[in-house]
This record gives C-alpha cells, structure tokens and sequence, in this order.
C-alpha cells in the first residue's frame, strides 16, 4: 500500500536536490494517498509513480547578442508533464531563478490545475534563466526569436501550448508568436496570451487575477461575507497582482500593499482606480520600481520587506513560491486573517501551509484559485480553433463559471465535518482524479 513517507523518499532519490519539486509532490499525494488507501487499482498501475515524471523533459542552449554585440548563453527548457487529458498546456519564465528544479514543480502543479478547469488541457511549463530586467526591446526580441528557433520543433495546437508567467507578458510572447508563425508558416494558437488583434481573447490578460477575486468572492460566500470594505494585502505588483487589485477594488475592497522584488508599498488610504492606472504604466510600459507608488502617492515605502506583518483581513500572495514563511504566517494569523487565497504558483512555505490549514481560517491554493489564467487560455485555444473571437462579456462570464465550478469541487471533496472546507484537499483530489482515471483507461503506458 502507498505510504507518504517512503514514496517521498523514493521520490527524493531520483529527483535529488529538487527541493521546491519534491515540496510539491508531498503537498499533493499528502492528500491523495490516503484516498486512494481502498482503490488498490491506482497503485496497482503505478499512477503515483507515473503522476510523478514527466513525460518528456526538453532542454536546450540559447545564444543570443545584446546590443553591444556581446554574445551570451542562456539555458531554457520545456517541461511535458502528462496529457492525459488533453495536450501540454502551461507558461513560460523568464527569470535567473529558473531551473529543472522549479519547472518540474510547476509543472507538476499545472496538471492538476487544469484538470480543475474541467477543460481538454494537459500540464507543461517551461521557461529559461534568462533574465529580462534592464534588457532593451532589440535585446529582448532577439533573446525571444533565437528561444522559438529551437522550441518551435516541441510545440503546437494539438500538442503543446505555452502562455506566459513571470517574466513572460504581452511583449515576449507576441515576439515568440511572430517568430513561431515566421518559422512554421501556419497561424495556429500556438501561443495563448497573444493580442487581440492576432488571435489572442479577450479578458485573458486581466483572467488570473480576475479569477482570484471571483474564487475568494465564492468562499467569502460560503460564510455570508462579501468583499466590499474588507482589507486586503497583495503581494507583487505584475500581471496577477495588478488585475486582482483592479477587481478587488471594483467589488469595494481596500487594497493596502502591493510589492516587488525590492520592497513593498503600505497604502493606508487604499489603491484607487487613479493609483492603479499609475502601477500599470509603471510595470507594464515603463518597468519602473513599486518605489515610485510611494514616491508619487507619498505614503510608506518598506524596502526589502514583504507586506504579510500588516494587519488585514485577506491575503492574497500573487509574486512567486515559498513568498510566505512560516514566521510569515503565523504573524497573519496573529493578526487575526480571515482568508487567504494563492495567486501565485506554491506561494507558501510547507510549513506555512500547514499553519493555515490548522487554523480556523479559509485558504485556498493556487492550483484552484490561480487557474483563471489557464482556463481563459483553454478558451483562447477553443477561439483560435474556430477562428472566432468572444465578447469580453462571454468569456467574463465563462470565466466566472470556471472559477465556481472549481470552488464547487474543492468543497465537494474537501468537506471537512459540517461547515468546514479544506479546498487544498478538495483541490487535489478533485484535480487527480480526473487525470489518474485518464491514465488507467489507457493502460500501462
Ligand atoms: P509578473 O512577471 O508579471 O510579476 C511578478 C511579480 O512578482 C513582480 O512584481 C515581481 O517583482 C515579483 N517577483 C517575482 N519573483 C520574485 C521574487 N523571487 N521575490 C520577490 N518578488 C518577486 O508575473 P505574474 O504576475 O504573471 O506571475 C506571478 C505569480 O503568479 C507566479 O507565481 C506565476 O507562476 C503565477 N501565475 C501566473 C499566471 C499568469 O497567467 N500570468 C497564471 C497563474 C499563476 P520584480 O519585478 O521585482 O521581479
Ligand atoms: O501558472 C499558470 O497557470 C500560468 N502561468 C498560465 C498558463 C497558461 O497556459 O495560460
């Protein structure tokens, strides 16, 4: 019979030194091996053993110029995880804390995602430890052309379709797209996120975040609360952070901190709708520092800390993994959080985690209230292939049934007693099931 504690041992010893990699397994068959203890057929066939490789793992050498003509060399690589359910399906990242090591765990994490969206998308990831900050546009082009020349042989429309991530927004990915389309001389949606103008849909760049807000607004339900006057800590200020601001504000929350790599900004009054016009031409146009939030609005600027010792009643971390320690945690629930829901991918520590799935608060992990972005992108996909373009209207709407739909599996599988819902139960073992029964049905391959 499956055990915790030996399987993570054996998955330590072919997966050695891949820390965040092994956290993430642990965190999903945590839960998964106690409920398949009286469904021997899921052992009987190895699923966990299978679940926990990927199908294929590419990597490869990106050379590229800068604009001194200087040459560099970055790796990148793409993770196939598993299509079982439909095929590969996840963003790149871009930044110098990429390795084998954090693509497995998000890809990983991403099968289990989208099976959550109940649409035909398998799980991928892929990225390079390029670093795009400081980089000019001709130094970012050419990083992104001479990136597809080699990727380009991996992916497709029924095979493998990347997205963006950290590091990856509207800009690369219409450079990879262009170059994808220059080299295969087929337009196909290849690529999700791409501009409207050329096949992407609307409401995808704004969906993770969106998506969040309608995820937490369906828990926040769940205990006859509403958003509206609320206070709430976002970390980061990139794409997730910055559209889960947007919806957060419009539906009457308070919006107290918003952060990047160097500090975080403490807004006592609020972000407003005028603020947040400033935070999107910083970070989207100008990739200026959050520094310059306090600067302009003259309010508190903390260098090189996080937001989670302001007192709130939401926290909604949206930067990277393990962004919340376990000292991170306890100080949020000393301060009397109600809620937190994951926009980033694994944002907590194991140990912090833990913390929050003890205690009486609602807490949500990202695989169920990230998977905004990835399900608009499965519609992008659905759009490209009848060559049609949906009203932001439609996909708002298609989005916000999604996210409710995933907050009705994690409870229906995660209903702890009466009124108690572990969604991070119910979000693993709702998303595996779908994917595990899929491998059974194919038989041993
Ligand atoms: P962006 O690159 O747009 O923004 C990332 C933000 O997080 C920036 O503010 C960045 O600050 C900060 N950040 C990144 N790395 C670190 C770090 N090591 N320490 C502190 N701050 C950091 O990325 P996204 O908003 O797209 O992604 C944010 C998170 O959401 C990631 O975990 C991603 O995997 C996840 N996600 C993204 C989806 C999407 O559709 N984009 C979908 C689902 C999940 P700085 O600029 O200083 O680096
Ligand atoms: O982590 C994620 O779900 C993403 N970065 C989005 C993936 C996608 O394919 O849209």
């Amino acid at each position: 019979m499956y055990d915790l504690k030996p399987f993570l041992e054996y998955v330590k010893e072919v997966n050695p030194g891949e820390e965040k990699f092994h956290q993430a397994v642990k965190e999903v068959f945590g839960d998964i091996i106690p409920y398949i203890k009286d469904k021997p057929e899921y052992e009987n066939a190895a699923i966990l053993e299978r679940l926990s490789e990927p199908d294929r793992m590419i990597r490869f050498r990106v050379t590229w110029q800068d604009d001194d003509k200087n040459i560099h060399v970055n790796r990148a690589w793409r993770v196939q995880f598993n299509n079982s359910i439909g095929p590969y399906k996840g963003g790149l990242r871009f930044h110098p804390t990429v390795n084998e090591d954090v693509l497995k765990f998000l890809g990983f994490e991403q099968i289990f995602k989208n099976a959550l969206t109940n649409l035909p998308i398998g799980g991928a990831k892929g990225g390079s430890d390029f670093d795009p900050k400081g980089k000019s546009d001709d130094e970012i082009f050419r990083f992104c052309k001479n990136l597809m020349m080699e990727l380009h042989r991996y992916i497709g429309d029924d095979t493998d379709i990347p997205a963006g991530d950290i590091g990856v927004g509207k800009r690369e990915i219409s450079y990879l797209f262009g170059q994808y389309k220059k080299l295969t001389n087929r337009f196909t949606g290849t690529i999700t996120g791409k501009d409207i103008d050329f096949g992407g849909s609307l409401i995808r760049t704004e969906a993770t975040g969106y998506g969040l807000i309608y995820f937490v607004s369906n828990m926040l339900e769940e205990k006859n609360e509403v958003l509206k006057g609320k206070k709430v800590l976002i970390s980061g200020s990139g794409n997730v952070a910055i559209y889960a601001c947007e919806k957060a504000i419009e539906l009457g929350a308070k919006v107290i901190t918003l952060s990047d790599s160097d500090g975080m900004i403490y807004d006592k009054e609020g972000v407003d709708e005028e603020k947040l016009a400033f935070v999107k031409e910083l970070k989207e146009v100008r990739r200026g520092r959050i520094r310059e939030y306090a600067e302009e609005f003259d309010c508190e600027y903390r260098e090189g800390e996080n937001p989670w010792s302001v007192k709130c009643d939401i926290a909604l971390p949206c930067a990277t993994e393990n962004e919340i320690s376990d000292e991170d945690a306890q100080k949020l629930l000393d301060n009397g959080v109600k809620l937190v829901a994951e926009g980033a991918n694994m944002p907590c520590m194991d140990k912090a985690s833990q913390l929050f799935r003890k205690s009486d608060i609602q807490y949500a992990p990202g695989k169920a209230s990230n998977a905004g972005g990835v399900a608009v992108s499965g519609l992008e996909i659905a759009q490209n292939k009848i060559r049609l373009q949906w009203t932001a209207e439609r996909v708002d709407d298609k989005l916000r049934e999604i996210m409710k739909d995933i907050h009705d599996q994690c409870k229906n599988y995660g209903t702890n007693g009466e009124d108690s819902i572990d969604y991070v139960k119910g979000a693993n073992i709702a998303g595996f099931e779908k994917v595990a029964n899929a491998m059974l049905a194919f038989g041993p391959i």
